[in-house]
């Protein structure tokens, strides 16, 4: 066998005396030359996953991994005294994503891979990603997170087109990278489409940069501000880059494995992940009318068949909506596609529900997702019941065959066996290593959920972790982790609906408990992680408090002995990798009906983490397949509070009057303390804002949440009982595999293979 030893001799030069950053450029090239050499998944049927976000994350040890040559290089490297860890820290992590939904569609192109599922994804080559996130004074800022260096796992390719805008027409040029499967001899692509001529001297301050040189600054960020009318234009120059390339693409891929475009739908599938690629639809009618000469008629049933939508959430705010003069702007030539579309859909039905273009002429992205597709989908049994019952209803009533659910999955490759390689070796010592590519083989482990040895070991595997956790954090992050505490994790974007802000009052209300003499049995650091939206300023207050209770709290002689609350900044792929294998507790604590899913509560019980949350999004499904007596649950469930937005019955103000306990949480944001360390204005907005309104109902659910947490932090003392608990939860993560979606997604909607 070829070994990278041997690789690094062929090259005249001796491991042992490379330093880390020569081998890890060695071991990029090494890996990528093994994935250069291995042919493409191939069908006649390919699936185009589009996606304005791929959280992709560091690669090396993932194609190491999925090379299944990870350990054998991670010997060689010992053998030689070098580190693999050490390496891997020498990789930038792109931050091409905000969330849950780019890092689905990445675990997806795994999953793809893996399966041997001729699909491929296609997004955009953001150069500066979202932002790296700084802290200072308690406060976010963001600045660019440049990640391309001269040598990375790009691979150029000469493929380019020509889009058409209003005032100009874009030059792209597309690069790739290999996404190798698990153990697989085949492979598949994700395509990130880039321009010529991009221009990082449009960066003023921070991630601000001239918004009007689309010329040149189109691929710098992804989606910057949409609070203002550029960022919006902005980000539809960008959707439409994106899915003309991704169109022209696939028409060129079909023509050459043979279709006359009459057949194009047994040859190309598109995924639009949410509605940023939405614009496909027209785009497609667009080349196959003006390019390739067909009838309108027949453009439009050939593509209807050929386009599947997936909805991820259900939050009206984030459902695009462009106004017509927008697209009129950018796009002229779409709008008169997406005006035709709307007259066909007002043709068939009366209804104002479900018009694509609505009396304020805005362009309801989703609705024509819906009418000319083959598919819609949620992504957990609660959203897409919530989204047949409610958000959707019209919909579903004219087309409910189209409706369908796929729970969102991770991938266990990156998720267990590399993030949490001490637990991965030893489920291989109890049931051996099927379960990577047949998750459900983890059920086995429910055999031993009595056996007090392998408690043991689960709670000496969890320590080390703790201390793995604490070195990374003390090391990158400034950060004093006490790996003798329950660890209590919150990561996630900031968003009031997610509730950050609960987690928060519940931080104060311990502390001063705590400063009552009232103390917990064992000391509890709760920690969070995420990035808010530059222009949410409540996510932005929120943030701000966190930090400035950490503060607080921190340096208090007297409760840092007992409490301590740590945010980690610049949250990625790369810190959730470290916290959640050393996590306890799996807070998902969401506004029940709002969490389309969530992924990250998948990943904390496939570590071993136990999940504090409300019935919502994939927890429902957790719950049900742990059983009542394996997670903890608390909270209002999502018809009851459906019925109160309906209602309009919520008043926050009766919740804080009422309960002296959230009084005195709430209170203490603006108390003298707080306000010492803390912003008075950013606090005092997030207090009026938590007593006057409270949109996200935070205080609906505090005094439940306070009381779950106490009853969990005791649970924890009996280490047996939760240890047991711990391996029901690993043993039924099986379902939660996105091997499982992704063969549910082929069999249901893409029919290549399955
Ligand atoms: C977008 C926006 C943009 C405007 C400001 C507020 C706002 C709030 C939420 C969103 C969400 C966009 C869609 C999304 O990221 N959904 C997430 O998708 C995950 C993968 O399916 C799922 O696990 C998460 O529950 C869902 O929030």
């Amino acid at each position: 066998m070829f070994t990278f030893t041997n690789y690094v001799e062929s090259k005249n030069k001796n491991l042992k005396e490379l330093s880390n950053e020569e081998i890890y450029y060695l071991l990029l090239e090494f890996v990528k030359e093994a994935a250069a050499s291995k042919p493409k998944n191939d069908s006649k049927r390919k699936v185009y996953y589009i996606s304005a976000e791929f959280l992709i994350g560091k690669l090396l040890s993932n194609n190491l991994i999925n090379l299944g040559i990870y350990k054998d290089v991670k010997a060689e490297l010992a053998a030689a005294g070098k580190s693999i860890s050490e390496i891997e820290d020498i990789e930038p992590e792109p931050s091409l994503g905000n969330g849950g939904l780019g890092r689905l569609a990445v675990c997806f192109i795994d999953s793809m891979s893996t399966l041997g599922i001729n699909g491929e994804g296609v997004g955009l080559k953001y150069h500066c990603g979202l932002f790296k996130q700084v802290f200072k004074d308690n406060k976010q800022y963001a600045e660019p997170d440049y990640w391309i260096e001269d040598q990375s796992w790009l691979v150029p390719t000469d493929i380019s087109y020509d889009v058409p805008f209003k005032n100009f027409t874009l030059k792209s040029r597309l690069d790739r990278l290999d996404v190798l499967g698990y153990k697989k001899e085949t492979k598949n692509y994700l395509n990130l489409f880039d321009i010529n001529g991009l221009d990082y001297g449009l960066i003023e301050k921070g991630i601000t940069f001239d918004q009007d040189e689309i010329q040149k600054n189109l691929t710098l960020f992804l989606y910057p501000d949409d609070s203002t009318r550029k960022g919006e234009l902005l980000r539809i120059y960008q959707q439409y880059f994106m899915v003309s390339n991704a169109a022209q693409l696939l028409i060129d891929e079909a023509i050459e494995r043979g279709s006359n475009l009459h057949d194009l739908p047994d040859y190309a599938f598109v995924q639009i992940n949410d509605t940023h690629p939405s614009m496909v639809i027209p785009e497609l009618i667009r080349l196959l009318t003006e390019k390739h000469g067909f009838e309108f008629d027949e453009a439009v049933a050939i593509v209807s068949k050929m386009v599947g939508y997936t909805n991820h959430t259900i939050l009206a705010e984030a459902l695009e909506k462009w106004p017509l003069d927008y697209l009129e702007e950018v796009v002229p030539h779409l709008v008169v596609i997406i005006k035709k579309l709307d007259a066909i859909v007002r043709g068939k039905f009366d209804d104002p529900r479900v018009q694509i273009i609505d009396e304020h002429n805005r362009v309801h992205m989703a609705r024509m997702d819906i009418h000319f597709s083959t598919s819609v989908n949620g992504v957990a049994k609660l959203h897409t019941e919530i989204l047949k019952t409610s958000e959707l209803k019209p919909f579903y009533d004219l087309y409910p065959e189209r409706f369908n659910n796929k729970t969102n999955g991770i991938s266990f490759r990156r998720w267990l066996e590399f993030a949490n390689q001490e637990l991965a070796d030893y489920i291989k010592e109890l049931i051996g290593d099927d379960y990577l590519t047949d998750a459900t083989q983890l059920e086995k482990l429910a055999a031993f959920a009595d056996d007090p040895a392998v408690h043991k070991r689960l709670s000496q595997i969890k320590y080390d972790n703790k201390l793995a956790l604490k070195r990374y954090l003390k090391a990158n992050k400034g950060i004093d982790l006490d790996e003798n505490s329950i660890i209590d994790t919150q990561i996630k974007r900031f968003h009031e609906y997610k509730r950050q802000q609960m987690n928060a009052l519940y931080v104060i209300h311990k502390y001063l408990e705590i400063k009552k003499g009232n103390l917990p049995k064992r000391k509890i650091t709760i920690i969070f992680g995420g990035k808010a939206a530059p222009a949410y300023v409540i996510a932005q207050d929120i943030i701000h408090l966190i930090l400035s209770l950490s503060e607080l709290i921190n340096n208090d002689p007297e409760v840092s002995k007992y409490l301590n609350v740590h945010l980690v900044d610049n949250y990625n792929v790369t810190v959730a990798e470290h916290l959640i294998p050393a996590t306890d507790i799996s807070e998902q604590i969401s506004l029940a009906s709002k969490e389309a899913s969530g992924t990250g509560n998948m990943k904390f019980m496939l570590n071993g983490a136990l999940t504090l949350g409300t019935m919502d999004g994939a927890n429902v499904e957790i719950a049900e397949l742990v059983g009542p007596e394996n997670i903890f649950i608390f909270g209002k469930d999502s018809d009851t509070i459906i019925d109160l937005y309906k209602k309009e019955g919520y008043v926050s103000r009766d919740y804080y009057e009422n309960d002296a306990n959230i009084k005195a949480a709430v209170d203490f944001i603006v108390s003298e303390d707080l306000v010492k360390v803390g912003d008075k204005e950013r606090l005092e907005r997030l207090y009026k804002e938590l007593i006057s309104k409270d949109w996200f109902m935070t205080l609906i659910d505090l005094a439940e949440y306070i009381e779950k947490k106490e009853e969990v932090y005791a649970a924890y003392e009996d280490q047996d009982a939760w240890n047991k608990k711990v391996v029901y939860n690993i043993a039924k993560a099986g379902f939660f595999s996105s091997d499982r979606t992704i063969e549910q997604y082929d069999k249901d909607i893409w029919h290549t293979k399955y």
